[in-house]
C-alpha cells in the first residue's frame, strides 16, 4: 500500500481533443495503479455523451467498455470516477436525465462521480460584464446536493466532486465560490487548478486561501502535463516542478490532467508519482531521468534524454535556458565576432551537439523499442530533426564561405529549409536554431558586400536522409 501524505492521487482525462481509446485508458489505469495512484476521473471534453450531448445514453457497446474499465480499475486499486458536464442544465426538467445517465454508470459498478461546470460560458473572468463571475451558485449547489443525496442513498460509498465555473485565481475569491463553500454538502469535493488554469507554481498559501473560501480542502486539478488547445504544439515530458512539499496539508488530493498522448504522459506521471510518494525529498531532475529510463527503456535512454532536454517548454518553464538555446547564443556571438563569419570554438560545440541530436532523432525514429512512445513522440522528433538539419545546413554554408567555395545554392537551400520548418505544427527547443540560421544568412549577405542573396526558388528537400547535394550525415 502506497505511503503518501496525499489521500487522493489521481489522473483526470479532462482535456479537449481526441480522447483516449478504451485500450489506452485501461493500460493507463493499470499503469497508474502500479505507481501509487488511486483515482482515475473520466471527463474528456470531446466525449459528446459526457458534455455537448450529455442527455444521450452511450451505445450499448460503449457501456460494456465502461463496465470492463471499471473492473480493471478496481483490480488496479484505482477508483474510477465518471464525470459529467451538463451543459445548459435545466433544473426544471433535467434531473431525471442526469440521474438516468449516472445510474447507467452506477450499474456498471462505478461509485465515484463528478460534475464539471468549468468552461461552460466563457473563459475570461473578473470582467464586470462576465456572466461567469456573476454566475449564481444556487443552481450548482441544488444540483450537486440533490445528486449527492440520491447517490449516497443508492450506496453510502458513493462520492461526488464538482469542478466549479470558477476554478482558478487568487484570493479574494468571488461570491460564487463563497456561496458554494457555504451551500455545498461538506462531503462534496471541489476542484481548484491554482492561481491560473495552468499554474507554474502551486503554493500552500494560495491553496490555503482557496480552502478557506470554499470551507473545505480542495481537490487540485493540475494542468500539467496536459497539452490541449493552444498547447498542442508542445510535448510536455519534463518533470513536475514547483508544487510545494507542504501542499498535502491543505488539499484533499491532486488529480493530474495528462496529455493527449497517453504513453508519453507516463513520463511526467511517473515524476508526479515520486512527488506523491514523498514531496519533501522529491528531486524533479532525478525523478525525470528515472521516468525516461522506465518508459523509454535502457537501450534508447540516451537518445530519449537528448530529445527530452529539448522538450521542456511548458507553463512550468522557469528560468533555465535549454542547452540548445545556450549553444546557439554562444555560436552566434562567435560568428559575429569573426569578420569572416568563421566557425570558432562555440560554433564547433554547437556543431557537435547537432550531430548528437541528429543521431538521437534517428534512433528514436527508427530504433525505438517502446512503439507506443515512438508513435506519440514521432511528430516532435521529426520537428526537432528538421531544425537540426537547418543547423547543419547553416554550418555547411559557413564552411563553404570560409574555404572560398561557391555557396549561393547553400544559402538558398538554408533559406528554404528555414521557411519550411517554421510551418511545422510541433514545437521543440529546435526553434532556438532560427536565430542561428538567420545570423548565418545575414553574414553571407554582408560578406557579399551588398550582393542580394538569391531568392529564386530552389526545390526544397524536406527529407534529410540522402540529400542529393551530399548533405547527408
Ligand atoms: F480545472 C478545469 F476545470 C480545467 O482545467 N478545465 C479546462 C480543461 O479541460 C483543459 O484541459 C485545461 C487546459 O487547457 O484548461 C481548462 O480549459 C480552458 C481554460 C481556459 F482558460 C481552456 C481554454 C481556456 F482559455
Amino acid at each position: 500500500m502506497e505511503q503518501s501524505p496525499f489521500e487522493i492521487r489521481g489522473v483526470i482525462e479532462g482535456f479537449y481533443g481526441a480522447f483516449y481509446t478504451f485500450p489506452e485508458r485501461n493500460d493507463l489505469i493499470r499503469f497508474i495503479g502500479a505507481h501509487g495512484y488511486n483515482l482515475y476521473v473520466y471527463g474528456p471534453k470531446n466525449d459528446r455523451q459526457h458534455r455537448n450531448r450529455w442527455r444521450e445514453p452511450y451505445p450499448a457497446v460503449v457501456m460494456e467498455q465502461f463496465r470492463a474499465t471499471a473492473a480493471i480499475a478496481a483490480e488496479a486499486g484505482v477508483r474510477f470516477c465518471y464525470a459529467i458536464s451538463p451543459l445548459n442544465y435545466d433544473s426544471t426538467k433535467d434531473l431525471p436525465n442526469l440521474m438516468g445517465k449516472l445510474k447507467d454508470m452506477y450499474d456498471c459498478g462505478i461509485r465515484a462521480f463528478s460534475v464539471l461546470v468549468d468552461d461552460i460560458l466563457c473563459t475570461v473572468h473578473h470582467e464586470p460584464s462576465c456572466s461567469i463571475c456573476a454566475w449564481p451558485a444556487d443552481l450548482d449547489i441544488a444540483l450537486c446536493n440533490g445528486l449527492y443525496e440520491w447517490l449516497t442513498a443508492l450506496d453510502p460509498s458513493c462520492s461526488l466532486s464538482i469542478c466549479p465555473t470558477q476554478y482558478h485565481g487568487r484570493a479574494p475569491f468571488g461570491t460564487y465560490l463563497h456561496d458554494l463553500g457555504v451551500g455545498l454538502h461538506p462531503e462534496i469535493d471541489i476542484f481548484y487548478s491554482g492561481p491560473h488554469v495552468c499554474s507554474a507554481e502551486l503554493t500552500t498559501a494560495d491553496v490555503g486561501d482557496f480552502a478557506a473560501a470554499i470551507q473545505r480542502r480542495p481537490l487540485i486539478w493540475d494542468n500539467y502535463p496536459v497539452n490541449d488547445l493552444a498547447m498542442r504544439p508542445y510535448m510536455h515530458i519534463g518533470p513536475i516542478r514547483s508544487r510545494e512539499a507542504t501542499l498535502h496539508e491543505v488539499v484533499r488530493g491532486i488529480v493530474v490532467n495528462p496529455m493527449l498522448q497517453a504513453e508519453a504522459s507516463k513520463i511526467p506521471l511517473l515524476t508526479w508519482a515520486e512527488y506523491f510518494h514523498d514531496p519533501y525529498s522529491y528531486d524533479p531532475w532525478g525523478a525525470w531521468e528515472r521516468a525516461l529510463l522506465a518508459i523509454g527503456g535502457a537501450v534508447n535512454y540516451d537518445a530519449l534524454l537528448r530529445f527530452a532536454e529539448n522538450s521542456l517548454h511548458s507553463c512550468l518553464r522557469l528560468s533555465e535556458l535549454p542547452k540548445l538555446e545556450r549553444l546557439v547564443k554562444a555560436a552566434i556571438a562567435d560568428i559575429e565576432s569573426d569578420h569572416q563569419g568563421a566557425c570558432g570554438a562555440s560554433c564547433r560545440e554547437l556543431r557537435s551537439y547537432l550531430d548528437v541530436l541528429d543521431e538521437a532523432c534517428y534512433e528514436l525514429k527508427n530504433r525505438m523499442e517502446n512503439l507506443r512512445l515512438r508513435h506519440d513522440l514521432l511528430p516532435w522528433v521529426e520537428a526537432l530533426d528538421e531544425w537540426v538539419w537547418v543547423g547543419k545546413r547553416a554550418m555547411r554554408l559557413l564552411d563553404a564561405m570560409e574555404h572560398g567555395k561557391p555557396h549561393d545554392h547553400l544559402a538558398r537551400g538554408l533559406h528554404n529549409a528555414m521557411e519550411e520548418v517554421q510551418a511545422h505544427s510541433k514545437r521543440t527547443s529546435g526553434n532556438a536554431l532560427l536565430p542561428f540560421g538567420r545570423a548565418v544568412l545575414e553574414h553571407v549577405g554582408q560578406l557579399r558586400s551588398g550582393q542580394a542573396a538569391g531568392r529564386e526558388h530552389t526545390p526544397t528537400v524536406v527529407e534529410h536522409e540522402g540529400y542529393p547535394n551530399g548533405l547527408a550525415a
